[in-house]
């Protein structure tokens, strides 16, 4: 059958859809609209058709390499109040902990040697981080550029928003990823999400990342009452913002906190808004994470075009997760080894760290 035939005879929606498939797998520009109508996808014909352009995308620029990142939690105290997180302030149930330099630098040396690409350094806005002690700014940039010393790896910082200087004495150690989601760019759903915060405040933060050479990751939760313009408009800041790691997660009620009683959304829609960010974003890096289904969900977010598995935890270490404060880490479901069987299954492996840090270098040189 021709293809002016089979084109006369598709459904228009199915013409749309296809047209605009291909449209984005050339690079070629969209429009709002049609990341909405994309966003707006259900019917399972039209999502595989989505997801399998999406991994046409990823596998243009990437192969069958997947990108591996450490996940260190290593202060789960916060002075914030966000209305999703177990970590807020006010949750005095939660046990809480940090762990010392010493221990970091162990856990950071053992990640390291399993394999992973780069070790993730994460915190809450920890009170102590303004006080002169073992935790104060001063020694917690010292401690970052002793694990990037001692392992080699890039590192990614993901401390909330920082004081200006400190960022600065950061770039100047030479961290290579500042990560600070908006998780919405609609500031009064923002607003809604973390009380007391600056909307803006926390795009600046970013901004001088970046002016710093600093790569940036911009996250984004779905399930919070997000509209798909929302996120539509999410993904548009992205590309024009040139991030270079985009995520979503799904947002997961934790008890003992405001959104507790929020309807947990299907992960279908994370997978489509991976899927969307791969057409739109093109080249750059899209998290599959574990924080949120653990490995029983990392091959839903492979299909859809991730390609970097984040929030890799090792057991033993008592350490946490953010979404999942110990969903499959105790029980090793968060270990290189896990994922890496996962990988096989989807006929994905991992990179090299070669290859890892020679996409870091060209995309610094942009
Ligand atoms: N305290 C730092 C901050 O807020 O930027 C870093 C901690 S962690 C990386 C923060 C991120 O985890 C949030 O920006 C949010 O995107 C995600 N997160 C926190 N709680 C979550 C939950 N219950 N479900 C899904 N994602 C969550
Ligand atoms: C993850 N639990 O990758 C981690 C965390 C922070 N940079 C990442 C949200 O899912
Ligand atoms: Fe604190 Fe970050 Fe949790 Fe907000 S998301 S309460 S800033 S740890």
């Amino acid at each position: 059958m021709s293809q002016a035939f089979k084109k006369k005879n598709m459904p228009l929606a199915d013409l749309k859809l296809t047209e605009i498939l291909n449209r984005l797998q050339n690079t070629h520009p969209v429009e709002k609209k049609e990341i909405t109508y994309l966003l707006g996808l259900s019917d399972p014909k039209d999502v595989y058709l989505l997801f399998e352009a999406a991994q046409n995308v990823r596998n243009r620029y990437f192969g069958n390499k997947i990108f591996l990142y450490g996940f260190l939690y290593f202060s789960t105290y916060c002075r914030n109040n966000c209305r999703f997180c177990q970590y807020r302030n006010s949750n005095k149930i939660l046990p809480r902990y940090r762990i010392n330099k010493a221990q970091i630098l162990t856990t950071a040396g053992e990640m390291a040697d399993a394999g992973v690409h780069l070790i993730d350094l994460t915190m809450g806005e920890d009170p102590e981080l303004y006080s002169s002690s073992e935790f104060g700014f001063e020694q917690v940039v010292g401690m970052i550029k002793k694990v990037q010393e001692k392992t080699g790896l890039p590192v990614m910082v993901s401390p909330g928003t920082l004081p200006d200087e400190i960022l600065k004495d950061l770039a100047k150690v030479g961290v290579t990823w500042y990560a600070c989601y908006q998780e919405t760019h609609n500031e009064s759903l923002y607003k809604n999400l973390r009380p007391g915060q600056g909307f803006k405040k926390r795009l600046a933060k970013k901004r001088l990342a970046k002016n710093l050479g600093m790569l940036i990751e911009e996250g984004i939760l779905t399930g919070v009452g997000e509209t798909l313009d929302d996120l539509a408009e999410s993904i548009i800041w992205m590309r024009d913002f040139c991030v270079d790691q985009a995520r979503v997660m799904t947002f997961v009620p934790r008890k003992d906190t405001p959104m507790a009683d929020t309807e947990r959304q299907d992960t279908l829609k994370e997978q489509i808004i991976i899927a969307v960010m791969r057409l739109v974003l093109g080249n750059v890096l899209i998290p599959a994470s574990l924080d949120v289904d653990g490995l029983d969900g990392l091959k839903a977010r492979l299909t859809a075009g991730a390609n970097v598995v984040t929030s890799i935890v090792p057991p033993e270490n008592g350490l946490a997760g953010v979404a999942n404060h110990s969903l499959d880490i105790e029980a090793s479901r968060r270990s290189k080894k896990s994922v890496e069987k996962i990988l096989k299954s989807c006929n994905l492996k991992s990179a090299t760290i070669a290859a890892y840090q020679d996409w870091i270098k060209k995309r610094q040189s942009l």
